[in-house]
């Protein structure tokens, strides 16, 4: 399998769960490295930016609430299959549906605040950690 990058957003509600540590730890432990990471309080434009695609959606405009509801930790993660890796990790987008032992499962309250987010493909992977990244703060290794 193929070394990977993807963007991931430990969300508002997790952040003031105080659960980054408990999440960067499954990651570590799955093999991703974390090559990149910034603190955040997102405005309204940056988080209508990063979710442009789901401009059209009903939901869109809750979700850009929620994102913009506090400090957000964002991280770039690297490893063998690492898009796919960290949606395995985060489990289903609704909580009541992701399976056991999952972020989602473990620390999200509903399908608003489901405490991560994770790219959904290459593309969107790239696009997502330009959005957040220069390349000279990613520290590949
Ligand atoms: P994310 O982009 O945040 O990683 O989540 P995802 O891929 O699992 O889900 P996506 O379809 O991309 O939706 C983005 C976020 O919008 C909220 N959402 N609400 N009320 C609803 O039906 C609904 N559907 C999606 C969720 O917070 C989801 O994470
Ligand atoms: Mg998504």
């Amino acid at each position: 399998m193929a070394v990977e990058r993807t963007l991931s957003i430990i969300k508002p509600d997790a952040v003031a769960k105080n659960v980054i540590g408990k999440i960067y730890q499954r990651f570590e432990d799955a093999g991703l490295k974390i090559i990149a990471a910034r603190m955040m309080h997102l405005s309204r434009n940056e988080a209508e930016g990063f979710y442009a695609v789901h401009r059209e959606r009903p939901f869109f405009k809750d979700l850009v609430d929620f994102m913009i509801s506090g400090p957000v930790m964002v991280q770039a993660l690297e490893g063998e299959g690492a898009i796919l890796k960290n949606r395995d990790l985060m489990g289903a987008t609704d909580p009541k549906k992701a399976a056991p032992g999952t972020i989602r499962a473990d620390f999200a309250a509903s399908i608003d605040a489901n405490a991560v987010h994770g790219s959904d493909a290459a593309e969107t992977a790239a696009v997502e950690i330009a959005y957040f990244f220069p390349a000279l703060n990613v520290y590949s290794r």
